[in-house]
């Protein structure tokens, strides 16, 4: 018995938001974030307009207004946003309590019982977007699928305004064309790893004894062994809080010198910054991780006397962390920083002996 796992999306969230909003931004190229001078500042989203002159989430305001002179910059009205999340688990609720939302536009869904009794995923993934659509004024996307991580893939291949169902029967075939760069949670330099061993798809991993693939990959082996099967058996975990946010970078090159060190960590912060501010968060101690060349790993943290989001404070506190941790002839191949002890989440403690004895599932 398989479950039914469908995952949504909304299509270009802060930019449709804004254009449904404004009719004067309708049809036109418009970018959330930034500033309109180029004067810094990163795009949050981009219309889909403003998409087809190359411009992307994440990219300096500058290089968005080089693609696209006559861009529109907007402002974030991030209270809009939210509410708009919350009307979208309104709408979400009717079909299922077993939400887990992962921003404030994409949730999973498992709705293997509904509470409607429709029974078909596929149909109740459609009335989900109907409901947004004449209530909200706004599109998603959907995937539907056995399990999250093929939903989460499904959701992105008929982007926008658009629903895919890979069903079991479709599974194996699936996995087995799913180049490894496309796999939710592979990054730049395990995509890199794998092709270096000759593994470009799911179907090259699946020849992999399970052993082969811990032995290059550590614990996330395991994952990668069961998945390249279409397994993933992790459950959709409603009122999952927030506890922290975490970001870190594989090194290609193991790091010896805090120069060398210092824009990377500025990057990571600058990854960790972003999310923060994504989902209205703002929290109080930060950890960094080190993990070493031999693959020792350490974790150091600090607790401020105020929550910040603000990436100066967090790289230099990070930075901070890091010379502390004395780098003498260390050489280091992954840094991270994640930050926790949320506001609002009452767990304010500076010495919060959660945090002290369980650094590492920080990230
Ligand atoms: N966001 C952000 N910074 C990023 C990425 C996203 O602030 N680097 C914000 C703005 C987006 C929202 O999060 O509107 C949702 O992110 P998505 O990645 O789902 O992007 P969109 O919903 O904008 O577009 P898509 O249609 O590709 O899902
Ligand atoms: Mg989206």
């Amino acid at each position: 018995m398989h479950r039914k796992i469908i995952h949504i999306d909304m299509d270009a969230f802060y930019a449709s938001i804004e254009q449904r909003d404004n009719p004067d931004y309708r049809g036109k190229p418009i970018v959330v974030g930034g500033s309109p001078e180029g004067r810094g500042g990163v795009v949050a989203t981009a219309s889909y307009e403003a998409r087809k002159f190359g411009i992307r989430s994440a990219m300096p305001s500058k290089k968005a207004l080089e693609l696209c002179p006559q861009v529109i910059f907007i402002v974030p009205r991030f209270d809009v946003y939210k509410t708009v999340s919350g009307q979208l688990r309104a709408i979400f609720s009717r079909y299922t309590d077993l939400i887990e939302p992962l921003s404030l536009d994409e949730a999973f869904l498992d709705v293997t019982e509904d509470k409607q009794g429709i029974a078909s995923a596929i149909d109740i993934a459609t009335a989900i977007r109907t409901a947004i659509k004449t209530e909200l004024n706004l599109t998603a996307s959907a995937g539907i699928s056995i399990n999250k991580f093929l939903a989460k893939i499904a959701s992105d291949m008929n982007k926008p305004d658009g629903q895919t169902f890979i069903g079991p029967s479709r599974v194996e075939s699936f996995m087995e064309a799913l180049p490894v760069e496309k796999f939710f949670g592979v990054g730049k330099v395990t995509a890199a790893k794998m092709k270096s061993l000759g593994l470009f798809t799911g179907a090259d991993l699946k020849k992999k004894e399970e052993a082969e693939l811990v032995r290059h990959f550590g614990k996330t082996g395991h994952f990668y062994y069961k998945i390249a099967r279409g397994i993933d058996d992790r459950p959709v975990q409603p009122d999952r809080e927030t506890k922290s946010l975490a970001a870190e970078d594989t090194f290609q090159v193991d790091l010896t010198t805090l120069e060398e060190m210092t824009p990377q960590l500025e990057k990571i912060a600058g990854t960790v910054t972003n999310r923060l501010v994504r989902n209205q968060l703002k929290g109080r101690t930060i950890t960094v991780k080190i993990k070493y060349a031999d693959f020792r790993q350490i974790t150091r943290s600090r607790s401020l006397s105020r929550a910040t989001d603000n990436l100066a404070t967090i790289l230099q506190t990070a930075i901070d962390l890091l010379s502390a941790s004395g780098l003498e002839n260390k050489k280091i191949r992954l840094l991270g920083i994640a930050i926790s002890n949320f506001d609002g989440d009452g767990s304010d403690s500076p010495a919060s002996p959660d945090l002290n004895g369980g650094q590492l599932q920080l990230f």
